[in-house]
């Protein structure tokens, strides 16, 4: 069955097309900094959102009604919703998807079961992967949805839950060990506190770093070769996520000796709600060389929660492609779309509009990326600005040549000093400039 009736395999039409329904500045072929891009982006449409998103939300219950959702039984649904999905994927033109467990496979009535469900669903996976050529970017599994993770999983005072965690994470990581997963993402929703009245906070930082160390250990025992990766997120559901922000993480990976084993996957809509610039973030995980995968999406400045939007920002599309072609790509990472529509965004094109939209962004975003780092603008007024490191007494602190007890005779000589423009207005004006070429 079709499911995305008249619409055809969407095409690059460039700029001066005026159909809704085509790429603008997204040609997978074309090459950028040496690469396609399509190897920049690797972009991947995330299940949960694009397939099984309702348009639920706090007040009402779903006003989608998708095609793929009518059934006999959940299994048949869940098989439904995997053949429209990859008419989506390969309508859409993304080579990568990304799903949590319980996306692709209902929940049984008991443990066995759900992974049945998971394991039957895994083979009909495996088949459309190979018959359209796409790929799974990432798996995880869901440890938020379930009641039983009311007072987290890992972190959940009550190790029977630690253990019904680490079994699905078992069961998660081996299907997508068996669907050429290339990577593992760890996002701990209910890892978290609602009040520290009830919270013993180290035994409980305790507890997850067990949990990680424990997933390592199963990833070398099965022989995944793909990366783990840790996703931020400061709150929600829980009042304070311990995975706050990057920094939070690369903290707590440091002191329980993981640092090595994990990278990250920067939210840009998580960055928001956690005070922080998506760019931020992603420069905060690059600088430690620990940004591993980047999920797509943008916040809203004036809501205080979750809102997983689509970014069309051509800003913060520009922003942060600096910062991944700087560090040479994401590696075996890509951009996920953990982005929904708007509840009142109801027809089955709407899927379409919006991925285009924000490939479109993001291609345009590394277009200018690539011409600003090209012309060295801001690397070298970069470079300029710190340039007093690189010799005398600036070089010596670099160096470990120098003291305090020097620095302030070095001071008594040489007294106050000028003050230099950061130029951040200019700098401003500058990308504008860029913006405006293309
Ligand atoms: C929720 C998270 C989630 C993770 C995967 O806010 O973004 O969707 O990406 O569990
Ligand atoms: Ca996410
Ligand atoms: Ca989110």
């Amino acid at each position: 069955m079709e499911y995305f009736k008249g619409i055809e395999k969407i095409k690059f039409e460039g700029n001066d097309s005026d159909n809704p329904l085509s790429f603008k500045y997204y040609d997978e072929n074309k090459v950028v900094a040496g690469k396609t891009m399509k190897e920049h982006f690797r972009f991947a449409v995330a299940y949960w959102h694009t397939m099984k998103g309702s348009g639920a939300d706090m007040f009402g219950w779903g006003n989608y009604n998708r095609p793929w959702e009518k059934g006999k039984n959940p299994m048949e649904i869940a098989e439904k919703t995997l053949d429209a999905a990859f008419e989506f994927f390969t309508k859409l033109g993304v080579p990568y998807y990304c799903f949590h467990d319980r996306d692709i496979a209902p929940e049984g009535s008991n443990f066995a079961e759900s992974c049945s469900n998971l394991h039957k669903m895994t083979e009909k996976t495996k088949q459309l992967q190979k018959a359209t050529g796409i790929k799974l970017l990432w798996g995880t599994a869901n440890l938020f949805s379930n009641p039983r993770f009311t007072h987290g999983a890992g972190s959940n005072p009550d190790p029977h839950v630690f253990a019904y965690a680490a079994s699905q994470v078992k069961n998660a990581m081996d299907v997508t060990k068996e669907l050429g997963g290339e990577n593992y993402v760890f996002w701990g929703g209910r890892e978290g506190y609602e009040t520290l009245l009830n919270t013993n906070y180290s035994q409980e930082q305790e507890q997850l770093a067990r949990f990680f160390e424990m997933a390592v250990d199963y990833k070398k025992k099965i022989g995944f070769k793909g990366t783990l990766l840790i996703e931020p997120k400061p709150k929600e559901p829980t009042k304070h996520q311990y995975d706050f922000d990057a920094a939070s993480i690369l903290n707590f990976l440091r002191a329980f000796d993981l640092f090595d084993d994990f990278k990250l996957n920067i939210e840009a809509n998580h960055a928001t709600l956690a005070g922080h610039t998506f760019q931020h973030e992603l420069t905060v995980a690059s600088a430690a060389g620990r940004l591993g995968s980047i999920d797509a999406n943008t916040g809203d400045t004036l809501l205080g929660w979750d809102t997983d939007q689509f970014l069309t920002n051509i800003y913060d599309a520009v922003y942060a492609m600096l910062v991944v072609l700087k560090q040479g790509g994401l590696g075996s990472g890509g951009f996920n779309f953990d982005a929904k529509l708007r509840r009142g965004s109801t027809d089955l094109s709407d899927l379409f509009h919006a991925h285009i939209g924000s490939m479109d962004a993001f291609a345009k975003g590394l277009l200018i990326a690539d011409e600003i780092i090209k012309d060295k603008i801001l690397d070298n007024f970069i470079e300029e600005r710190y340039s007093g490191y690189k010799h005398g007494t600036g070089l010596k602190i670099m160096n470990r040549e120098i003291d305090f007890i020097e620095l302030e005779k070095w001071i008594l000589q040489n007294n106050e000093p000028i003050i230099k423009s950061g130029k951040q207005e200019y700098l401003e004006n500058i990308i504008n400039t860029y913006l405006r070429k293309f």
